[in-house]
């Protein structure tokens, strides 16, 4: 066996292997396919403190190459995720649970860190400030650097365990928006969202969502995360979690590479839900056969 342990800062993982919010449900769903103690660490569906319904749909489209979404943030709100989802992964004791909030402001992602601060199934919080498909919070956030440091600094006042801010590559300055997160108390970054991006429906001649938007996920938008996570991980020592469109084991290597510290999985969840188990034991296999350690997965000159 490899030594697959991933530290990301304060954040212990057995390996490097997460499941991405709002594609690995809360765990509990997949039950049948994976084993969860296997599992680095999974992200919960985003958060918020009432329930909200979510976007008219349709909510998703393929794509050649993935597919996207406007799911619009549907949760049952942070009450039921303290009373029925957390307890339920209870029993998971290798698994590091990620819940992930995205407040359309700054006082209720404020309110939803004071809440989960008292939670002892979370073992860190992602703040979402990326979501392409909402009207207020979401992507705008990543637009107004000033809010940015607000936020991160007040939700960090709130939060003590091991906070992760996740990022748009859809902004004109990753490293600029990486500097502030980090400068207001991010301690990873997790990088990258969906991707905005639109679609046509032929018949009707209108927009296929009715936002308009939507996030464009899977191998497509692949290339783009990696160029994002370059451009942070050649720019400061933070730990970061590579998502976009990783759906083999090669994918795996080429995040890791490039700078990321752990890899999440997302839109191949949908299509195979044991990839994230399948990967682990690729990734084990790969280094053992290469007699590689994961620190020597690093970007040669
Ligand atoms: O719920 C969503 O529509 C959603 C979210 Br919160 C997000 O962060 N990224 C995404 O593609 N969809």
């Amino acid at each position: 066996m490899a030594e697959l342990k991933t530290k990301l800062g304060r954040l212990e993982l057995q390996n490097p292997i997460v499941t991405a919010s709002g594609t690995f449900g809360y765990g509990t769903e997949f039950t049948d396919f994976v084993d969860l103690d296997r599992i680095g660490a999974i992200t919960l569906k985003s958060v918020t403190m009432e329930a909200k319904i979510g976007n008219i749909p349709p909510r998703i489209a393929e794509t050649p190459s993935g597919m996207m979404n406007s799911i619009g943030l549907e949760n049952n709100g942070i009450q039921d995720l303290i009373k029925r989802r957390l307890p339920a992964l209870e029993g998971y004791k290798n698994l590091k649970v990620i819940a992930n909030i995205a407040g359309h402001s700054i006082e209720e992602n404020i309110e939803c860190a004071r809440i989960l601060e008292k939670e002892k199934r979370v073992d860190a919080l992602e703040l979402n400030i990326s979501c392409p498909n909402v009207a207020a919070g979401g992507l705008s956030f990543c637009f107004d650097l000033p809010v940015v440091e607000k936020l991160i600094s007040k939700v960090r006042d709130e939060y003590s365990g091991p906070l992760i801010v996740k990022l748009s590559a859809s902004v004109p300055d990753i490293v600029k928006l990486a500097e502030v997160s980090i400068k207001a108390g991010a301690e990873i970054l997790s990088l990258i969202n969906t991707i905005p991006a639109m679609e046509v429906d032929i018949t009707s001649r209108k927009l296929f969502f009715k936002r308009g938007v939507a996030g464009l996920s899977g191998p497509a938008i692949r290339p783009i995360a990696l160029k994002a996570i370059y451009d942070v991980a050649s720019h400061f020592k933070i730990p970061i979690i590579g998502i976009g469109g990783v759906s083999s084991i090669e994918d795996v290597l080429k995040f890791l590479i490039i700078g990321a510290d752990a890899v999440s999985i997302g839109m191949m969840n949908f299509i195979n839900p044991k990839i994230a188990e399948t990967l682990i034991d690729e990734l084990d296999e790969y280094l053992n056969t290469n007699k590689l350690t994961l620190a020597e997965l690093t970007l040669q000159s």
